[in-house]
């Protein structure tokens, strides 16, 4: 007997200017825009069938299905109802160490139940509802840059394909560990929100994001760059300075990349960095530099694996096909 799958492929992001913090927890709703580079490189690709009840796996590893147990039934109730789901994964992605695996992930889920079910809603729809799984999720959607609308209810708070002219921007992964963090992203935008610069970080993030985009347009990277650093900076900032709980996914090595980053823009380098809830860092350059910076980062920081990354495609939802049972690979 055949069984019926349902399979999307979509690619994690980076943000440059950052989500950090819900003006609204239980429907996601964000306190700032965001914008994000969609990267070539990382993905994760997403299969669903019918089982006796949710289930994760991803890499051929059985996962707790809680989160996405959580988020399929949100969409049995919001969309229409379908069976309990096998949710088999291959993800590229280190998981939970600051690369946005849950932006790849959520986004490919969305677009994998969409083709099971054969949903024929639009992206910016599927954003919206992949926001209920995870907020970086609404960016995954598109290719090259995304530009999440923090909106002000559930029906305005999506993301949408933020068309720029053709720009060369590269960005270097300097991954310094594979371990899982140890705050995560819900609790510390939690904690974040008791910093006393948290009001600040919100009206400074509106005033970057209309210099980021007269920047984007202008094709200037280093002022995008410049932004996106001062930005993630920012965030970082209201970890430490959290009344409750404070806090920093910084290590050491983030330190010396931050400093060795800075060091490579006084030897005339086209580079800035950005950091996400994970030690590792990012450096915003363009592809013709790339290459040399992986070079130069490698004789100031030892022991961090660089990765030249670029500009990524938006979602592939495939259509539900019937696969023999025999072929089924659990
Ligand atoms: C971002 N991050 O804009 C920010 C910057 C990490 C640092 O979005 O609670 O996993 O699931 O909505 O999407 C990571 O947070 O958080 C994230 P939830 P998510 O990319």
């Amino acid at each position: 007997m055949p069984i019926l799958t349902g399979s999307a492929q979509a690619h994690t992001n980076i943000a440059l200017m950052k989500y950090w913090g819900k003006e609204n927890p239980e429907e996601n709703i964000p306190s700032t825009s965001s914008l994000s580079l969609t990267l070539d490189r990382f993905y994760s690709l997403t299969e669903v069938s019918a089982g006796k009840e949710d289930t994760l796996t991803i890499n051929n590893l059985q996962q707790d299905p809680a989160r996405i147990h959580r988020f399929l039934d949100f969409l049995r109730q919001e969309v229409q109802d379908f069976p309990p789901l096998n949710v088999i994964s291959k993800n590229t992605v280190p998981t939970a160490a600051g690369l946005a695996s849950s932006a790849s992930a959520f986004a490919a889920l969305t677009g994998a139940v969409a083709s099971y079910c054969g949903w024929d809603y639009s992206l910016t729809t599927l954003s919206r509802l992949a926001r209920h799984g995870s907020g970086s999720a609404t960016r995954s959607f598109y290719p090259d840059f995304a530009i999440w609308h923090k909106g002000e209810d559930d029906a305005s708070s999506y993301a949408e394909h933020y068309d720029t002219p053709d720009l060369p921007i590269a960005m270097v992964i300097c991954e310094v560990t594979g371990a899982r963090k140890k705050v995560s992203s819900s609790d510390g935008m939690q904690r974040a929100m008791t910093s006393p610069h948290y009001q600040d970080w919100v009206n400074q993030s509106a005033q970057q994001l209309t210099a980021m985009q007269t920047a984007l347009q202008a094709g200037d990277l280093a002022t995008v760059g410049q932004i996106a650093e001062a930005n993630a900076l920012a965030m970082h900032d209201l970890n430490l300075t959290a009344t409750d709980r404070r806090f920093t996914y910084f290590n050491q090595k983030t330190l010396a990349l931050l400093d060795a980053v800075k060091k490579l823009r006084q030897e005339g380098f086209l580079a800035y960095a950005t950091v996400d809830a994970g030690p590792n860092v990012k450096i915003i350059t363009n592809q013709e530099q790339a290459p040399a910076i992986v070079d130069r980062m490698g004789e100031l920081v030892r022991q961090v694996k660089y990765e030249i990354v670029g500009k990524g495609p938006g979602i592939v939802i495939n259509k539900a096909k019937e696969v023999p049972l025999n072929e089924y690979d659990q």
